[in-house]
């Protein structure tokens, strides 16, 4: 069997080889200038490839798609990546940074869940105030169940300055700062204890949404699940950004109560549709589950109705009613009650076919693409026509008085795809993409409307599909959800991975799969399999590598990344001290390769220590580490950083602290002594 599977590819080899041989040629010619050392002349070179390839290709049995995939990802050592990728690292509570299309993982950013190596959570003052941040009451909390990263806007666009995410679990969100790929603030949902549709931003990053979604008294108060319908409700929070201060400003920010369905994922309109909002829902059936009791679970009593509601939101008029005051205070936050949202325009609903998932915006505004995950098909609505059906007065209202748009007034087409469509991705082609969960697949579908002349391919159409394995959710293309996406690539998140790695026990990893969506028509390729060994990242956004513009050592020594500014506390070379004030001892270190200054740190049992460390190197790549036993303290200080740390000094004796960052030949050496005398 297997001799004729290789006889088979045989012929198919050999071509692909001449190919390959050329390519490799071209490869070479046009790297020439790369400067590695090692490459001899080019002709020789070239021959030597050519040779080394086909025997390598045989040897490992490659296919000629296999070797085409290998050609269009492959790295070498010193070329950075074309695109990168921000994944939430779901229930890790952090974000991956993963090159694309080398897939390579570049970084772990350490968001909701401390992190040694980032010295994230051990001490370091700034990033024990961050997660602190996220506490709910007494509660510390220090874990996240990250959904949706949202790079920050401009005019549409990813403009590579700061990166969100939310924690479904705790309603939480969080703000990255991209110039040092950085945590900055975790902050918690005053009147939602959890949600699922945020994060997403408006177009220049004026404002945050986080949408909620398993529907609760608001302010997390108590009540019986008998009064569901009266007192349970759900919310979108709209969050003010305030890029100066890198921060969501809570104190210009705003709710809106909504009924108590679940809303799901949300999206902001863009250009022609650009100051309104978009939030589909499920279990408008509102059920209360209780299988144990047999009522109908969840599963059942949530799927029962043949519509759901996108909810259609007037952002604009939101803000304006919002900053009137027409709002109720639900834990010291401002709530547009559902009553003035309805008086004043401010919602709407249209009816969306069977427990949606996934509201995605096409790239001009034009469009709200819903996936019903019970239903084949994607469902497109107009923007144009909602406004006329909203302008026409000719709707049906639900129990609590919300408008309710008539669906053939707003649907503008429908495409069946397959079974479980979930979330849509676009590219530059006027095409979209989207999940389909169980078949698992993604599908390649058409646009209508101005994108029909950008393809061939009749409009409101599917086109083609790629397998993928397994149990795909969301998919990512190359900037796939702007204003102006630049196709080339897509990702395919999937849950399952089974079969395409190593055992290595019950629990798998995720499988992100690399697809190129370069080609128009039915000519989808699978690049890639990335494992990746935190689950479950549920979105990702990838942005062109060159947008992105961090700092390859902080500005200045002494910076103080919390605040983005130089630290009063920083010392340079030769302002090292211990200063004791009765029980509270200040230290002032400085770290260099390869000592810290001082090396001694003698001080009481019982006193409260205040340590600042400065590194004073502005070498790229100088970090160092301290470590502190049994205090729990980890640092990772870079150059020109400055990190504080306090604790009480309760246990009495000798303490060796040293740098946890192998930065020199004589790192080992870069240690020394707290001695705690009883
Ligand atoms: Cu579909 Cu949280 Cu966006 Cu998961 S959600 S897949
Ligand atoms: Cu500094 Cu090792």
């Amino acid at each position: 069997m297997e001799e004729q599977g290789i006889r088979k590819y045989l012929p198919k080899v050999v071509v692909t080889l001449v190919l390959v041989a050329a390519l490799a040629m071209v490869f070479l010619i046009s790297c020439s200038d790369r400067d590695d050392e090692g490459s001899s002349g080019e002709s020789s070179s070239s021959a030597a490839v050519s040779g080394d390839a086909a025997a390598i290709a045989e040897e490992r049995g490659l296919t000629p798609d296999d070797i085409t995939a290998a050609l269009k990802t492959y790295t070498p050592t010193g070329v950075h990546d074309e695109y990168i990728m921000f994944a939430s690292g779901g229930h890790s509570g952090q974000v991956y940074v993963v090159g694309m299309p080398s897939m390579r993982i570049i970084k772990q950013i350490a968001v909701y869940t401390p992190e040694p190596w980032q010295g994230y959570g051990y001490g370091a003052e700034g990033t024990m105030e961050t997660l602190a941040g996220g506490d709910v009451g007494d509660h510390e909390i220090r874990w996240g169940d990250t959904h949706h990263p949202a790079l920050s806007e401009t005019g549409g666009d990813y403009d590579g300055q700061w990166l969100f995410i939310n924690d479904k679990a705790n309603a939480r969100l969080a703000t990255i700062d991209l110039r040092d790929f950085e945590t900055k603030q975790i902050i918690k949902n005053p009147i939602a204890i959890n949600d699922h549709g945020g994060s997403f931003v408006t177009p220049d990053t004026e404002w945050v949404i986080e949408g909620g979604q398993y529907a609760a008294p608001l302010g997390w108060e108590y009540s019986s699940l008998d009064n569901y319908e009266t007192d349970y409700r759900g919310m979108v929070t709209i969050w003010k950004f305030d890029r100066e201060a890198g921060r969501l400003d809570p104190d210009r920010s705003f709710a809106m109560e909504l009924p108590p369905y679940w809303q799901d994922l949300c999206d902001a309109g863009k250009k022609v549709s650009e100051g309104w909002l978009f939030c589909n829902s499920f279990n408008t059936e509102m059920a209360t589950g209780g299988v144990e009791d047999g009522e109908p679970s969840f599963e059942a009593g949530a799927s029962q109705r043949d519509m759901d509601y996108l909810h259609i939101i007037n952002l604009d008029r939101a803000i304006e009613v919002a900053q009137s005051g027409a709002t109720v205070d639900v834990n010291g936050f401002p709530v547009i009650p559902l009553d003035t949202a309805i008086d004043e325009g401010l919602l709407y609903f249209a009816p969306e076919p069977k427990s949606p998932h996934g509201v995605d915006i096409t790239p001009g505004g034009e469009y709200m693409v819903i996936s019903g995950k019970l239903d084949p098909h994607v469902t497109i609505y107009s923007f144009d026509k909602i406004q006329e059906a909203i302008a026409s007065g000719n709707w049906e209202t639900d129990g609590y008085g919300v408008p309710i748009l008539n669906f053939d007034d707003v649907m503008e087409a429908q495409v069946e795809l397959g079974l479980g469509p979930l979330h849509s991705q676009f590219d530059d082609k006027g095409y979209a993409y989207t999940s389909l969960f169980l078949e698992p697949a993604v599908a390649r579908w058409s646009l209508g409307g101005p994108y029909a002349e950008l393809n061939d391919d009749p409009e409101w159409s599917l086109v083609s599909k790629i397998n993928v394995h397994y149990n795909v959710g969301h998919i990512a293309a190359a900037e796939g959800d702007t204003v102006s996406p630049d196709g080339k690539y897509l990702v395919s998140l999937n849950k399952w991975a089974i079969d395409r790695f190593q055992n290595v026990g019950p629990l798998l990893p995720q499988n992100f799969q690399l697809i190129d969506i370069g080609q128009p028509g039915d000519n989808l390729q699978l690049l890639y399999d990335m494992p990746i060994p935190d689950g479950e990242p549920h979105y990702a956004q990838i942005i062109k590598a060159d947008k992105l513009n961090p700092w390859e050592v902080y500005p200045e020594v002494g910076w103080n990344p919390h605040t983005q500014s130089p630290d009063p506390n920083a010392s340079q070379i030769g302002e090292e001290s211990i200063v004791r004030d009765g029980n509270n001892v200040t230290v002032n270190m400085t770290a260099v390769r390869s000592h810290f200054t001082p090396e001694h740190v003698e001080i009481k049992a019982g006193d409260h220590v205040v340590w600042h460390i400065t590194n004073v190197e502005q070498t790229y790549d100088a970090t160092h580490g301290f470590s502190l036993p049994v205090y729990n303290i980890n640092l990772s200080i870079e150059p020109g950083e400055t990190v504080t740390f306090e604790f009480d000094a309760t246990e009495d004796g000798v303490f060796s602290y040293y740098c946890s960052e192998f930065c020199s030949a004589l790192h080992l050496e870069m240690t020394g002594y707290m001695l705690v005398e009883p």
